[in-house]
């Protein structure tokens, strides 16, 4: 796609502030099967824009997830080739690490003249000719939370409950990712600005979807331990998902469950895409680094949650995964 040819910047957040407000057909891009802080983040910052008068167009590669349906403002976001007519001063990326996560929204991303990548992933590649990226923050909604505050604008109740869901998803419900005073503070001015905490937190943290329910039975019933129980290994099957009627955007969290067992420091799932496609979800306790495995195996994402898609059938691909585990958990 031409990217060496194309000048990669690092930003601040007050230029961030001025990119933006010069623009005035913007598109907003998220990332490949969305999680809450994509959506949340994407959301959050389209308000602000259209607050400004802006005219902002909110796309991403998948539908957003039914767990997120919650969300005020949801239906706005468009599926790519819903867009692909439209022209924009300005792509704006949020939450990607880079341009292939973007999926068919890559394409509209690259063809604006001017783009701009707002993220917090340590291995984001800087893929916008302009690049606001702090990967101190533990969701990119703590950075849409920033740019209101450079704007001086206070979210609304519908922002706030988005922003929340950004900080709130990423952390699993505030208990591991980078949370600092900043973290809470921003929080802080979500309860100003009237997040109905609770309801949010039941909604997305407590309810389970039946399904979610039966695809954790199954996991829970593959899990196997290495290394003294070190190192944790689920796997689900194309069957698992067939015999329980369920897609796979019902795994959002499931691997977790491996890694909260005593004693367990690194863990993943593997899910069966097809015969010849395995699809890795892992997860760590500090100080080891899923990382760096994830980005080995074509993958990315953070020090302690990261994933990657393998071209490999799924028995393969575990064992070469567990290999790779091991000999970060078992030295
Ligand atoms: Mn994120």
């Amino acid at each position: 796609m031409g990217r060496t040819a194309r000048k990669m910047k690092t930003i601040s957040l007050s230029e961030t502030a001025s990119v933006l407000k010069d623009a005035e057909r913007i598109l907003l891009c998220a990332h490949v099967q969305p999680d809450g802080d994509a959506i949340g983040s994407l959301l959050a910052l389209g308000e602000l824009l259209q607050s400004f008068g802006k005219q902002v167009t909110l796309v991403c590669h998948n539908p957003v997830p039914g767990y997120l349906n919650i969300l005020p403002g949801w239906e706005q976001v468009r599926l790519p080739h819903e867009v692909a007519e439209q022209a924009f001063d300005l792509a704006c990326s949020v939450d990607s690490s880079d341009l292939e996560r973007l999926g068919d929204a890559g394409a509209l991303f690259m063809a604006a003249p001017r783009s701009l990548v707002i993220d917090h992933h340590a291995s984001n590649t800087l893929f916008g000719q302009l690049n606001y990226v702090d990967n101190k923050v533990a969701a990119s909604g703590n950075l849409i939370y920033r740019l209101y505050e450079a704007f001086q604008q206070e979210p609304s109740a519908n922002a706030a409950t988005c922003l929340y869901t950004a900080l709130s998803t990423d952390t699993g419900n505030f208990s591991y990712g980078q949370m600092d005073e900043e973290f809470f503070l921003q929080l802080g001015g979500l309860m100003r600005a009237g997040l109905d905490i609770t309801s949010y937190a039941r909604a997305l943290h407590l309810t389970k979807d039946l399904g979610f329910i039966r695809l954790l039975t199954r996991a829970l019933n593959s899990l196997t331990f290495e290394c003294e129980g070190r190192l944790s290994i689920m796997k689900l099957y194309t069957t698992d998902f067939e015999q329980t009627g369920t897609s796979h955007e019902l795994t959002e969290g499931l691997v977790n469950k491996a890694l909260n067992i005593t004693g367990v420091r690194m863990c993943f799932l593997a899910t069966q895409l097809d015969q010849d496609n395995t699809k890795f979800s892992l997860r760590a306790l500090a100080p080891y680094d899923v990382a760096q495995i994830a980005t080995e195996f074509g993958g990315g994402g953070h020090l302690l949650a990261a994933g990657c898609t393998v071209n490999l059938p799924m028995e393969v691909a575990v064992s070469r995964m567990k290999e790779r585990m091991l000999q970060a958990v078992c030295t």
